[in-house]
């Protein structure tokens, strides 16, 4: 591949990433592997001789494709390509870089853009859901310039609603997969659930931290993390996900008391390092596991009443506001999140 492959590098969300079309990769996916990990530098906690940003949030991979699937407008593979570990992995979502995919699709013509704004339904092939992302187009042009701020990000750009429907049970087959609302694992009350995200969920306090350290204290803190990824190690076969000791689902979420006006406050672990805000699915599921009588996060949660819920997801960097509409059972259907995307890089990346 000395030729190199045409990309793009993106921020989505409070993530960055490279986007290929999927006809620039190799189809084989030993072979796709391989070449993204020379593209990252990976393994080495540094990524010095790639481009990854060593950190799990910078060392992300969209393969884009047009679809073929009724009602919907491009195919979206997410990648994770892990930072000191010679490990790609697709099982996995991830909506933060799914904010770049829409802009991605009309820069390369996958879709063609309309004017004022574009609706990008997108076939999430990690998970086998469609989200819809609605992206500026003022004169059919992506315009990544505008006023919204996610916390995470400096600064304001565009905004890119995402809708998602259909989400529970993304990964682990029901939005419970013990059919529980709390089980018990090493002796810590959690909610195993999947909300397009397989999370466990379960109080800070439990695990002998208050939930409001900033995330270079918890990465530094081994005796937590080694506590923590033994409930993982355990919640994984529960989850319908096997042994995860070499994947980066189910993530863990750390949860407490809200204090800055929001409905809970998260430290996440994806799953080796503190996220340093909160990834837009996890969220989802974090939001759907305080609508759960007697969990663990609605013990600590302030939940608004109504079928629209919005609720604020406080983490290290702010707080990020989800939207779960819920039927008369209370249970979820539907959830939204804004986020924004910036263009960084068009061109041409060697291995
Ligand atoms: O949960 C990081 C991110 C994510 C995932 C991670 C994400 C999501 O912030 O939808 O966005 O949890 O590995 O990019």
């Amino acid at each position: 591949m000395s030729e190199g492959v045409r990309c793009m590098w993106m921020r989505g969300g409070t993530s960055k990433g490279a986007f290929f079309l999927a006809d620039d990769l190799p189809q084989q996916a030993a072979e796709r592997d391989a070449l993204l990990l020379r593209i990252m530098g990976s393994p080495d906690p540094r990524q010095i001789d790639g481009i990854g940003g060593a950190d799990p949030l910078t060392s992300k991979v969209a393969v884009v494709r047009r679809s073929s699937r009724p009602d919907v407008d491009v195919d979206y593979l997410f990648l994770q390509v892990f930072v000191d570990e010679a490990i790609v992995t697709d099982g996995q979502n991830c909506g933060n870089i799914l904010a770049g995919v829409g802009p991605f699709a009309l820069e390369r013509g996958l879709v063609a853009a309309d004017d004022g704004e574009t609706r990008v339904a997108i076939f999430m092939e990690n998970t086998g859901q469609v989200a819809v992302a609605t992206v500026r187009t003022p004169g059919r042009i992506v315009d990544y310039a505008g006023a919204a701020s996610i916390s995470g990000v400096p600064g304001a750009a565009a905004p890119i609603p995402l809708a998602f429907r259909d989400t529970a049970g993304s990964t682990c087959g029901s939005l419970l997969p013990t059919g529980n609302g709390v089980d018990e694992i090493d002796g810590v009350r959690v909610t195993l659930i999947d909300n397009g995200m397989p999370c466990v969920v379960l109080a800070a306090e439990d695990v002998g931290i208050s939930g409001y350290e900033d995330r270079d204290t918890l990465d530094a803190d081994a005796a937590l993390k080694a506590r923590v990824e033994a409930i993982r190690l355990r919640a994984g076969p529960l989850m319908n996900l096997g042994n995860v000791a070499a994947k980066s689902v189910p993530k863990m979420m750390l949860v407490a008391p809200p204090r800055a006006g929001g409905a809970v406050s998260v430290r996440s672990l994806i799953p080796h390092r503190v996220h340093a805000s909160i990834g837009v699915l996890g969220a989802v599921s974090v939001a759907t596991a305080c609508l759960i009588e007697g969990s663990p996060a609605s013990r600590v949660a302030g939940v608004p009443v109504g079928r629209r819920k919005s609720l604020g997801i406080e983490h290290p960097s702010g707080v990020t506001e989800c939207v779960v509409d819920v039927d008369d059972a209370g249970s979820p259907t539907e959830a939204a999140m804004l986020r924004t995307a910036r263009k960084l890089m068009d061109g041409t990346v060697f291995a």
